[in-house]
């Protein structure tokens, strides 16, 4: 685990950085598809979301949500990511899906830093700002 402090501004670098946030998105993707078949299963984007913690930081949601409750929201989360209603998602729909909750993230976030506490794996998403950040300061 590890605390962050990012803002709006953080995001939506990270988030236009056209060439870094495809790759991060690859690499989040491929490690997210844990049977290898290409496309993410509801199971799947579940194990993402909770490695995200963008359920209990971002959206707002009490923990205390009964488990139905939670299966209920990763079921909505994931029928908005199945743009074309295959029942998986896909590299792409994966891609935009994530590129519209980041710049949401960022439009909430405003230009108020906020400090966030990551779990401590290599592919958050929003530890990947915040390393961009970090790194755009350093350079500075
Ligand atoms: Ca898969």
């Amino acid at each position: 685990m590890g605390v962050v402090i990012i803002d709006g501004t953080t995001v939506r670098d990270f988030v236009n950085d056209e060439t870094q946030f495809t790759k991060n998105i690859d690499d989040q993707f491929t490690a997210l598809d844990l049977n290898n078949d290409g496309v993410l299963s509801r199971s799947e984007l579940r194990t993402a979301f909770q490695s995200l913690r963008l359920i209990e930081t971002d959206f707002g949601i009490d923990v205390a949500t009964t488990p139905e409750q939670l299966t209920r929201l990763y079921d909505s989360i994931f029928e908005q990511f199945d743009v074309d209603g295959s029942n998986t998602v896909d590299r792409h729909e994966f891609g935009s899906e994530m590129k519209k909750i980041l710049l949401a993230i960022a439009d909430g976030l405003g230009s108020s830093p906020i400090q966030m506490v990551l779990e401590d794996d290599s592919h958050g998403l929003l530890q990947k700002a915040a390393d961009l950040e970090a790194s755009k300061t350093a350079a500075a």
